[in-house]
């Protein structure tokens, strides 16, 4: 199959192109380095060194004779998207181009704006740009559990049967977002929904929770490292949690910690999307993946973390609640389904225990990159003082 990854230089784009490179795939990618650029802007860098894109692509050559047919430039720009379907005319495209931190879209007024116009207009240019030169394309888009925010009743995948006033329908289930960042991907849903409705596209929205890990089986060697995001704006819960524990740092759960997400390892989040891909929608079919391995609760992995480093490593490891920069339900119901990528064969490989000794084992080898980093680790970005006027 040709595929092109958009966002092929990114913590998911770059070990899913090379898990596609060994399933046999022709792979394209693009990318504008856009989270290289925005990463050093907040002083920080990713944890684990990683490699210039075209020396990742040189190292891939070497080692294997394959390399990523590669497109520097900006999907939200539709002369770049056009040009590049109309010269690769891919069987599928993956769109992971987006501006993906809730901080940073919530920093203030400018990052609010690029993060709606990145986004959303990325995904309208890929939405166009497939329906006038490949319609025949799957477009497999990564969207966010964020989505759904999180209500008081169980979250269907995607849709639900509804009884309202004596009368019945089957309606997308309502979405209630917590960032700028987790809007945008709400809005790319309903255009994605509707582009399916008036040309039949054929696409797969995938709702994903948060992802950890530094590894996949495609990962071996340093020099193939995915970036590995642990600042108050590009990091993530569990990988920030790591990090902290190997700088001896304050592990940082946002208030009590009893936010729930749906997590899922990196290994795991490139199964499914290649599931995805090998298993693509019928014509005319939009389908909605929640895809994770398990939900917990921030405290449960803050628990999780401490207990894995205090036995590897024989220090003690320090839980520190700070207070919520976010405006969020710290305590509340979380039940969201999983069924239709494991009724196509994804069965978790996740074990959390071992997961976290190898993140750790990784780090440990780099601390005192993770020191240099020390000043953007604690939460800076509070959603309540988010200004047209801070930045
Ligand atoms: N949190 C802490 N302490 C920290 C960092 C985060 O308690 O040091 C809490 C947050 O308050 C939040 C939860 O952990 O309740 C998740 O936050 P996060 O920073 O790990 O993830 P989030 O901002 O939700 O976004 C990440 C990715 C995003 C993806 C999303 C999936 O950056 O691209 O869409 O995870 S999901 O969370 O399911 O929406």
């Amino acid at each position: 199959m040709k595929v092109l990854v958009l966002g092929v230089d990114g913590y998911i784009g770059w070990p899913l192109a090379l898990r596609l490179l060994s399933r046999g795939h022709q792979v394209s990618g693009a990318d504008s380095f856009f989270t290289r650029k925005r990463v050093k802007e907040v002083s920080s860098d990713s944890a684990l060194p990683i490699q210039s894109f075209s020396r990742r692509n040189s190292f891939l050559r070497d080692t294997t004779g394959k390399e990523i047919e590669f497109f520097r430039g900006d999907v939200s720009d539709p002369d770049f998207i056009y040009d590049m379907i109309s010269e690769t005319e891919p069987d599928a495209i993956v769109h992971l181009a987006e501006q993906r931190s809730a901080p940073y879209s919530m920093l203030g007024l400018k990052q609010a704006s690029e993060t709606m116009q990145k986004n959303i207009i990325s995904t309208m240019n890929l939405i166009y740009a497939v329906k006038d030169i490949v319609p025949e394309s799957h477009i497999l888009k990564l969207g966010t559990m964020g989505e759904y925010g999180t209500p008081n009743v169980d979250i269907p995948e995607g849709f639900f049967e509804v009884e309202f006033n004596g009368r019945k329908d089957y309606l997308p289930f309502p979405k209630n977002a917590g960032s700028w960042y987790h809007w945008t991907k709400v809005h790319d849903s309903n255009n994605l929904m509707f582009a399916n409705r008036v040309w039949g596209t054929r696409i797969t929205d995938v709702m994903q929770g948060v992802v950890y890990g530094t590894r996949t089986a495609d990962i071996v060697d340093a020099n193939q490292f995915t970036r590995f995001d642990i600042d108050e704006v590009w990091g993530t819960a569990l990988n920030r949690f790591c990090a902290q524990a190997i700088a001896s740092l304050p592990i940082t759960p946002y208030g009590k910690g009893g936010q729930t997400r749906g997590f899922l390892s990196l290994e795991d989040s490139i199964t499914c999307l290649t599931i995805g891909l090998e298993k693509p929608p019928a014509k005319g079919e939009y389908r909605v993946f929640n895809q994770f391995d398990q939900h917990y609760s921030v405290m449960e992995l803050a628990l999780k973390v401490k207990e894995v480093y205090e036995k590897e490593y024989g220090h003690k490891a320090e839980i520190k609640h700070v207070p919520n920069p976010r405006v969020e339900k710290e305590e509340h119901y979380y039940k969201p389904e999983s069924r239709k990528l494991r009724e196509l064969g994804y069965k978790p490989q996740g074990d959390l225990q071992k997961d976290l000794v190898r993140i750790m084992e990784d780090l440990s080898g780099y601390r005192d990159r993770i020191e240099k980093l020390k000043q953007v680790i604690m939460p800076k970005t509070v959603w309540e003082k988010s200004s047209g006027f801070s930045h």
